[in-house]
């Protein structure tokens, strides 16, 4: 392996390693991350992306500069990071079919299965964020997706969703049709269907009529799945395009600022703000 295609600090020339610090803060204090984190949690910044690079993956104390405080889980190893990680399913011990109240307030723990809150997403996305989705099927294969711009309105609109400038290596963009869409539980009903797409969806989600893109649907192995794959966390066509529904093993969605400004141009920027406006 060649220094330049190592991201990380810790590449050594004779044993040609690439370690992330998470990993080398895990093997010199013999500890999972919860402890690594614990040890720089000290660190105050305004968001995850401000956090230095040498810095591990984990929970961080953030003031936003509306000087709101928050804890947060600042993914310092995927590509394009420092991400903030505002949804994670790996493990299927957290109960996502929750109610509005839930979902406003957030669940889960950071360190595993959660979702940041929807009042916490609007505050977080007050200034323009990408968004990038990790997805894995229980194949082992890994996909993800990119977004421009990522917006989510307060509580009065419904947390309605504004989503859109997809890239990625997943051959569907199930995104475009949660664009635009309020923000739907299985005990408030804000989608454009005669279903309640919430209750048949087994998920809180900005639901269409219903939705292509099933993140906080049940999480089953496929060999559990008896409905045909609607309730399922799924992106659909992912990982076979011949298939509507697949569930997934793990998903993941983060979130960091559109571009950053102190890199961007006067003219990007401009280009930038006129293409949210
Ligand atoms: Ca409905």
């Amino acid at each position: 392996m060649e220094t330049e295609e190592c991201l990380s600090f810790s590449y050594t020339v004779d044993e040609q390693k690439c370690e992330t610090y998470s990993q080398y803060i895990k093997e010199q204090l013999d500890a999972d991350i919860s402890t690594a984190t614990m040890y720089f949690s000290k660190v105050v910044v305004s968001s995850c992306r401000d956090m230095p690079h040498m810095y591990p993956s984990g929970i961080y104390p953030i003031t936003t500069p509306e000087k709101n405080s928050l804890f947060l889980y600042c993914d310092m190893n995927t590509a394009g990071g420092p991400w903030t990680v505002i949804h994670r399913r790996t493990k299927g011990d957290v109960d996502f079919y929750s109610e509005w109240a839930d979902y406003k307030r957030g669940f889960g723990t950071l360190h595993g299965d959660f979702w940041i809150g929807n009042d916490n997403l609007h505050l977080l996305t007050n200034t323009p964020r990408k968004l990038r989705v990790e997805l894995q099927a229980w194949d082992g294969t890994w996909g993800y997706a990119e977004y421009t711009n990522f917006r989510v309105a307060d509580e009065t609109e419904n947390y309605k969703l504004l989503v859109n400038g997809f890239s990625g290596n997943v051959s569907y963009n199930p995104m475009d049709i949660s664009n635009g869409s309020p923000f739907s539980t299985k005990d408030k009903d804000n989608d454009e269907s005669s279903l309640h797409c919430a209750v048949s969806l087994k998920s809180g989600w900005w639901h269409k009529g219903c939705t292509d893109v099933n993140l906080n649907g049940l999480y089953l192995n496929p060999t559990d799945v008896d409905d045909g794959g609607m309730s399922v966390m799924r992106w659909n066509y992912f990982p076979y395009p011949d298939t509507k529904y697949n569930s997934l093993k793990q998903a993941m969605m983060m979130i960091r600022p559109s571009f950053d400004r102190w890199k961007a141009s006067p003219k990007s920027l401009n280009r930038e703000l006129n293409l949210i406006s």
